[in-house]
């Protein structure tokens, strides 16, 4: 049988290596779903778990979406900033699993007169990975932007002059501050979603159905606001 064929009929999840490969693996561990090797030791993309039918790929935290759109993966598991920059198209989003914390907020340099700038009618030079959500947040003030999309390092921008400011993820703030920067606004608290295909969800709701129930059951310690499944 073809690795295509196996993978259309077990379950796919996706994930991203890193903070949310790391903070959903004690959350597969409660579903009773254990994965067979570390993505960052063995450097595979295909990883085979304790059940023959589901399988974890490993992919670009900002490629989640994409690949359970699609189908290529059944769920997935995406940070609220990629999803709004991606949107829904193809995509239920039944559980926040309130890992990966952090907020997006708008940073500037220490020496940098915000209020001043931000002033009606002012324009603004705005660095940021997330453009559509920078673009409202700036808009429902009435402050017109320039805005200039990064992939990376928003940090930079500011203080080279590409910018005058940045709408980036803040955790501890610690990366901020080692770039003499400061936190100005807070937009808005991330956390990380379960993602389902929603042909999937159909098509494969029997195999779905208690996966999810496990995933809500085990990340329901930090929440009581879920969606019905
Ligand atoms: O790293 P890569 O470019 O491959 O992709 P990515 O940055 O999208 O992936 P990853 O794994 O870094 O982030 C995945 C998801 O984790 C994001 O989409 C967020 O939803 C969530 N998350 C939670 C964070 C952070 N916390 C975070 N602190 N994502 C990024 N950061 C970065 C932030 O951009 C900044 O550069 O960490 C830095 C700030 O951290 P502090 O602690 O210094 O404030
Ligand atoms: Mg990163």
């Amino acid at each position: 049988m073809s690795q295509g064929k196996e993978m259309s009929q077990g379950l796919v999840l996706a994930l991203s290596k890193g903070r949310i490969f790391d903070q959903t693996l004690p959350l597969l561990r409660e579903a009773g779903i254990q994965v067979a090797e570390d993505p960052e030791v063995s450097r595979k993309l295909i990883l085979a778990t304790n059940r023959p039918d589901l399988r974890i790929i490993i992919v670009r935290a900002s490629d989640v979406p994409t690949y359970v759109q699609y189908g290529a993966a059944d769920f997935g598991v995406a940070g609220k900033d990629v999803l709004q920059e991606h949107g829904n198209t193809g995509l239920y989003q039944p559980i926040d699993l309130h890992i990966a914390k952090c907020r997006l907020s708008v940073a500037v340099r220490k020496d940098f007169d915000y209020a001043n700038a931000i002033r009606q009618g002012a324009r603004l030079r705005v660095a940021s990975k997330y453009v559509q959500v920078a673009r409202e947040h700036f808009a429902k003030k009435g402050v017109h932007v320039d805005m200039i999309k990064l992939y990376g390092s928003m940090e930079l921008a500011p203080l080279v002059g590409l910018a005058d400011v940045i709408v980036d993820l803040v955790d501890t703030g610690n990366t901020l501050r080692a770039n003499g920067l400061v936190e100005v606004e807070q937009i808005q608290d991330i956390t990380s979603r379960l993602i389902v295909n929603q042909a999937s969800m159909k098509l494969k709701h029997r195999q779905l159905q208690p996966v999810l129930h496990a995933f809500k059951d085990a990340s329901s310690a930090h929440n009581c606001q879920d969606e019905a499944l």
